[in-house]
């Protein structure tokens, strides 16, 4: 299995989930900020996923799978017992995808584009910020009750994507500091020997 990742962005979170359940992985570096997105084998990354975007996860058999909050519950489902996803048809499985969507909708798609995109303007980047804010508080208020992580006491795949898009606050502005039970678990989850390896394979800095 292949998966195509560029450094920091969203695909940490696959990458992240793939260490965590064992799954050997190679990975191809994606430069977004170029266009076309050329991969580290020097071809046109839309030859690959023709959105253009990471995280692209190719399987043994050659085929593709996109988007990054299905390619956490393959991982996860490939390592059932290692419970990085809550079986399949349980309420508990739907409630993890309420908060795969959450991350995606409310805040990936917050961050990014408009955090990311000066020319979008400074208005654009505080409506985002405001918005982003209010969907943290939310966050905050569920870890008082939740225990250690999104679905309890266990890491799961919920936790590699939030700690993924979070993880571009202090670069995006988005001020945490009214968030303390947020912030201990950022720490809680970059503390994760297999979180550090990801973020040290993809050549980004720890945090101290
Ligand atoms: N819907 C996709 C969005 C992925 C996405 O936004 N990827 C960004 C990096 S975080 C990207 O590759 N952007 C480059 C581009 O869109 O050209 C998913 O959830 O996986």
């Amino acid at each position: 299995m292949k998966l195509f990742y560029a450094t920091g962005t969203c695909s940490l979170s696959p990458h992240i989930v793939a260490l965590e359940a064992g799954i050997a992985l190679d990975i191809e570096r994606v430069d977004i900020f170029r266009k076309p997105h050329i991969t580290a084998g020097g071809h046109d990354f839309t030859s690959v996923n023709p959105n253009g975007y990471v995280p692209a996860l190719e399987l043994d058999d050659g085929s593709l799978l996109t988007e990054g909050a299905a390619i956490v519950q393959y991982l996860a489902d490939l390592r059932p017992a290692l419970k990085l996803a809550p079986e399949t048809g349980t309420r508990e499985r739907y409630q993890l995808q309420s908060w795969l969507n959450f991350v995606a909708t409310e805040l990936h798609k917050m961050y990014s584009p408009w955090l990311f995109h000066p020319e979008y303007g400074v208005q654009a980047q505080e409506v985002a910020r405001a918005k982003i804010g209010e969907r943290l508080a939310y966050v905050e208020k569920h870890l008082e009750g939740s225990g250690s992580h999104l679905m309890g006491e266990n890491f799961t795949v919920a936790d590699a994507y939030l700690f993924t898009i979070v993880g571009w606050s202090a670069f995006a502005k988005v001020d945490l500091s009214a968030f303390p039970r947020l912030r201990a678990y950022m720490g809680r989850v970059g503390a994760r020997p297999k979180v550090r390896e990801a973020m040290l394979a993809e050549g980004m800095k720890l945090a101290a």
